[in-house]
């Protein structure tokens, strides 16, 4: 069922404490932890507790969620002291999409202007 945990999902079992992560926020609705393989100095990846395949389906499902997960990224931002960083939605295997959980990326703390990632 939509917003279920799935049993081979990462991030569920993130969520569930069943693997290691190191969280840096966590609220009632939503977990920030630092990404397996940064990208930039800073890279933080927040995501729902509810599992959800990519963003927009939270956002379709869950709107209260998927504001909580923009507002939670603004403030990990801050927590970590960056003014200028870059969110990102992967959504779909083609666009590097890896984990099927929706989550936004945190990039930050270098100069991000001619970064893709
Ligand atoms: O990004 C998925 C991201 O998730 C990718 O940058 C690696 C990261 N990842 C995968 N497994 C873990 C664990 N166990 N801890 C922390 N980070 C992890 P995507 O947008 O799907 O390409």
């Amino acid at each position: 069922m939509a917003g279920e945990p799935q049993p081979d999902c990462v991030f569920c079992k993130i969520v569930a404490g069943e693997i290691p992560a190191t969280v840096v926020r966590k609220t009632e609705r939503t977990l920030a932890f630092r990404d397996i393989a940064p990208k930039a100095p800073v890279h933080v990846l927040v995501i729902p507790h509810v599992h959800y395949a990519n963003a927009a389906e939270l956002a379709a499902a869950e709107p209260g969620i998927a504001a909580e997960l923009l507002a939670e990224a603004g403030a990990v931002a801050k927590d970590e002291g960056l003014r200028d960083y870059r969110l990102i939605f992967n959504t779909g295997a083609g666009a590097g999409q890896t984990v099927f959980h929706a989550h936004v990326h945190v990039l930050g703390g270098t100069s991000m202007t001619e970064r893709m990632v």
